[in-house]
């Protein structure tokens, strides 16, 4: 596909490893994706976004470095799923954008990068598996999908916050995505069109739950989850995110996962969701015939433990390549 010459400006390509050890009998998931401008109308398409600047809650930044690691992880990946029954070896177009250009000293300018390049790819209709960066770009991400999409967009976050900060520290930060796209983009994520899936923890306010609260967002808890099945909260969830929607996003924040599966990141939180409930929530959402775009952010190598959670933030990515074959199956 192409892209015009002001999104090319601001894109850098990035490299994939090659596989450890290539097999006659396996494709791997490397050899499965492959540049955008090598396909002609791709399904689904990887965009980094390396930049967390706006992460400025514990001083544990390092999700600027997720998309380079996140892609490196891909090596161990290879093209079928057993459990869904699902190869995406052939039958389906998938493209890799490289990353957003950001500029590390300017917010407003990286956000504004982020959403030229995202704009311009969801106007093609294409999905897309943004790879972050803190969880503070995902405004400029929903940003555009809002922009490309004619109607409205239903929206999940999967987080053990609920990121709904008014400022943080008067600042634009990590925490405060959500409600500047709650409130501040034009009539295009209603509040009854948001949830939020795996709140837990003491880094939380009373006062950003009074916000959730008296606005009615539904929260679904990590201790729900565990209650009710994570099967049957995404079921609630998707009623709500598709009521009167065009287009569903789906915002992970690695720290949803519980600390011991996801010690990479800013805040890695006790008491959370397992990888088999990310993994269905990938499914689930994403084989959805409305659904455009997951995220996931705040991976954070430096603090990581042997890459496990940049290889948990791969088999996202994998995952939603599996479930948009799946969407693109069912017509
Ligand atoms: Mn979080």
């Amino acid at each position: 596909m192409k892209l015009s010459e002001v999104a090319l400006k601001y894109l850098k390509k990035a490299s994939l490893p090659s596989s450890f050890a290539p097999d006659r009998y396996q494709t791997e998931l490397n050899s499965v994706i492959k540049g955008f401008d090598a396909v002609d109308k791709p399904d689904v398409g990887i965009l980094g976004i390396p930049f967390d600047t706006t992460s400025i809650w514990s001083g544990r930044r390092g999700s600027s470095m997720a998309p380079e690691f996140v892609r490196r992880m891909f090596q161990y990946l290879g093209s079928y799923e057993p459990q869904l029954k699902i190869d995406i070896s052939n039958g389906i177009g998938i493209v890799d954008f490289g990353d957003v250009d950001v500029m590390h000293t300017s917010v407003e300018e990286t956000y504004r990068r982020t959403e030229t390049v995202s704009y311009e790819i969801f106007k093609s209709g294409m999905s897309l598996a943004i790879i972050g960066g803190d969880h503070g770009n995902t405004y400029a991400t929903v940003k555009a999908l809002c922009r490309a999409t004619k109607g409205k967009v239903g929206l999940i976050n999967v987080d053990s916050h609920p990121d709904v900060r008014e400022s943080h520290h008067g600042e634009i930060s990590s925490g405060t995505q959500f409600r500047r796209l709650l409130t501040e983009i034009d009539n295009h994520v209603e509040f009854d069109n948001f949830v939020e899936i795996g709140m837990r923890g003491w880094e939380n306010s009373a006062a950003n739950q009074k916000f959730l609260d008296d606005n009615g967002i539904r929260c679904f808890t990590a201790a729900e989850v565990k209650e009710k099945g994570i099967s049957s909260v995404i079921k609630k969830a998707l009623e709500i995110v598709k009521e009167g929607t065009d287009a569903i996003y789906l915002s992970m924040d690695i720290d949803g996962l519980d600390i011991c599966y996801a010690p990479g990141t800013a805040a890695p939180t006790p008491g959370g969701l397992t990888p088999s409930d990310y993994l269905t929530i990938v499914y689930e959402v994403g084989r959805q015939k409305t659904t455009r775009a997951v995220d996931i952010m705040e991976i954070s190598p430096p603090f990581d433990s042997k890459d496990v959670t940049s290889i948990m933030g791969a088999y996202i990515v994998a995952q939603f390549f599996g479930a948009t074959k799946r969407r693109k199956e069912m017509g």
